[in-house]
């Protein structure tokens, strides 16, 4: 992992479908460094029948929050590797306060910080009609309710403790996936 100026560390934060994981995805084209989705890893390891993907199943389909102690392993792991060492796009990582202290820690004794924390916000009821459209395992509407319960409760808090750090950059997700995708380029287009 870069040292602190040398790099481009983001973080997306967002209720779930707000296009975290899409514009993620969009961006490590333009910046040229990872996206790293933990929801991606966890139902990675769901569909490999792995140890990890045992503990989480049925969790996930449950719309709950996996263990901060156990995230902190898989994300930990993950930023160690070779291809983050300009920087990471993190999508769907912190989402407890507890995350956001690990993160923190993880980034220090690789003498780094977090550049960016990209806020995607979108209306409630327009995060349920794309759930509707996506029919992941996840996206039944009694379990879409219950993630954003938990996303109010657990996730919510983190966008003051950004704010007030000044990293937050809020971005309007509820339009075009291009046009998101340009406003999110345009806020990181000094570091990145
Ligand atoms: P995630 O995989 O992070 O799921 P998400 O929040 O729904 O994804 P995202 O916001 O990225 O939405 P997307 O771009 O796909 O997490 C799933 C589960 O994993 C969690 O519930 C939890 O159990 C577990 N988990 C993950 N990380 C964890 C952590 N750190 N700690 C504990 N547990 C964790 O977009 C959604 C849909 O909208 C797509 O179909 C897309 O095509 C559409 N869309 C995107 N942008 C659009 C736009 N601008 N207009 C119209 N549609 C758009």
């Amino acid at each position: 992992m870069g040292a602190a100026g040398d790099g481009c560390r983001v973080v997306f934060l967002g209720p779930p479908g707000s296009g975290k994981g899409t514009q993620a995805v969009l961006l490590a084209q333009d910046l040229g460094v990872p996206a790293i989705s933990t929801g991606d890893m966890l139902r990675e390891a769901v569909a490999n029948g792995s140890e990890l993907g045992r503990r989480v199943r049925r969790i996930m389909e449950a719309g709950e929050l996996v263990g901060d102690e156990l995230m902190a392993e898989v994300v930990e792991e993950r930023l160690a590797s070779a291809d983050t060492s300009m920087g990471f796009l993190l999508d769907g990582y912190p989402r407890t306060a507890a995350q956001a202290e690990t993160l923190e820690r993880i980034l220090e004794r690789a003498s780094g910080t977090l550049d960016h924390v990209v806020f995607i916000d979108v209306p409630e009821e327009e995060l349920v009609r794309r759930a509707r459209l996506r029919q992941r395992i996840d996206d039944r509407e009694a379990v879409v309710r219950e993630r954003l319960r938990v996303y109010r409760e657990k996730t919510q808090p983190l966008v003051d403790h950004y704010r007030t750090r000044g990293l937050l950059r809020e971005i309007d997700g509820f339009r075009e996936v291009a046009t998101v995708r340009s406003a999110i380029l345009k806020a990181l287009e000094a570091d990145c």
